[in-house]
């Protein structure tokens, strides 16, 4: 069996879907996805370039050697370009292999491990009121759990995830203004006075079930973000996340030694070797790797089984820039893995989205139910990518209040 052509495809309803699709001479074709949120080219031109000219003639069956022939013989390994690049090629391999065998793909890791797999959804408010609201509609949805950022008062711009306005709701993951980024603002103090007390509210009000995230965005420094996690020790949070950026994971220490808060981290991570000392000194809870951007289901599947061996459960980053290719590649997952913890779910079903993205899958009451057509269960209609193009966007830079860059 041999690979007889790769296509990157690049648009989609309001997002640069980056689509890999590889053709087979046995007429089976598998699908990927390599969109890196706001670089999406560079992906799209690896693969053109690099990677497709090798892949024809490969045996795709052989994906794990597949995999190492591509990660050993960059030479310059790992990095979000080529792990997003190795991650399209990886999942249209294992799309293949299901179709081959005639079976879903969490069959293939080992069969389900339950049925619907909880996923959370994103509330945000300009302000508390606000909030809640974002909240109570979710929980009438059915949902279980529920991410809350909140504006905070006094802060000088709205920021990370937060509506400038009441009800206005807000695109921040992908801002097709131009390469140009607009620029937050942010201050930590007024950020501490206020979202301790403000989450104390949430639970209050909802009630011990609901299960409550907070994404911190990487804006803490380690002395803060322990003060913070220590603070928030009430409310009995889910999670809390990226509490501070990450390189620097010596500061989860000082974190742990303060609060029993659960922390997850790992959306920026590209393979393994960014969260090995992290999983192994327990030091996380949940890790929060997506398959699209950390060389696919081989790499991710590895980090699943070494975070099994150290009590720290699956996250998988799902925010709305990753395609239902990808999406479909962790719900697969999600059913099979042991040491599932949740799913970070924002409802892509637009018409638009399902037109170009054809699939069984579906939601349910905050669970997400994966479907059983063999491969990742997703299709993608040729015709319909023709529609879009690409669009230059850029995440937001974050100052503050004199001048000074800080994390976004
Ligand atoms: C999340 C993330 C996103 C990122 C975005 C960047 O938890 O979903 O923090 O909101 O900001 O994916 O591309
Ligand atoms: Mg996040």
């Amino acid at each position: 069996m041999k690979i007889t052509d790769a296509k990157v495809f690049v648009g989609g309803p309001g997002k640069n879907y980056v689509t890999l699709k590889i053709y087979t001479d046995q007429g089976v074709y598998g699908l990927g996805d390599a969109t890196l949120n706001n670089r999406e080219t560079l992906p799209a031109a690896y693969l053109q370039d690099y990677l497709i000219p090798n892949l024809i003639g490969m045996d795709p069956r052989n994906s794990e050697d597949i995999w190492q022939f591509f990660y050993r013989g960059a030479y310059f390994r790992r990095g979000p370009i080529a792990m997003a690049a190795f991650g399209a090629i990886d999942m249209a391999l294992w799309d293949i292999k299901g179709k081959l065998a005639g079976m879903p793909l969490y069959q293939l890791f080992g069969g389900k491990s339950r049925d619907g797999a909880l996923v959370y959804a994103h509330a945000a408010g300009a302000d508390l009121d606000d909030l809640m609201d974002s909240v109570a509609s979710y929980v009438d949805q059915g949902y279980k759990a529920v991410r809350v950022q909140c504006g905070i008062p006094g802060m000088p711009t709205a920021s990370y995830a937060v509506p400038e306005e009441k009800s206005a709701g807000t695109d921040y993951i992908t801002d097709f203004s131009g390469i140009r980024p607009k620029v937050e603002i942010w201050d930590t103090e007024k950020y501490m006075r206020f979202m301790p007390e403000a989450l104390q509210k949430i639970r209050d009000r909802f009630g011990p079930d609901l299960k409550i995230l907070h994404d911190v965005h990487h804006r803490l420094t380690p002395r803060e973000a322990a003060a913070f996690a220590k603070a928030v020790e009430p409310v009995g949070l889910f999670w809390l996340e990226d509490p501070t950026p990450a390189e620097d994971q010596d500061a989860l220490n000082l974190i742990r030694q303060h609060s029993t808060t659960p922390i997850a981290i790992g959306e920026v991570f590209n393979s393994i070797w960014e969260c090995n000392k992290l999983i192994e000194r327990e030091l996380i809870d949940f890790i929060r790797v997506a398959v699209t951007y950390a060389g696919g289901i081989t790499h991710v599947k590895r980090i699943i089984d070494l975070a099994g061996l150290h009590n720290v459960r699956t996250g998988f980053h799902g925010a709305p820039s990753h395609s239902p290719i990808s999406m479909a590649a962790q719900a697969h997952l999600n059913a099979w893995a042991p040491n599932f913890g949740i799913q970070e779910y924002l409802v892509l079903g637009t018409p638009e989205c399902d037109s170009l993205f054809p699939s069984q899958h579906y939601l349910r009451d905050g669970l997400f139910y994966v479907s059983n057509a063999p491969g990742l269960g997703v299709d993608f209609d040729e015709d319909e990518v023709a529609k879009y193009s690409y669009k230059p966007g850029s995440h937001p830079v974050v100052r503050l209040e004199d001048g000074t860059l800080w994390n976004y």
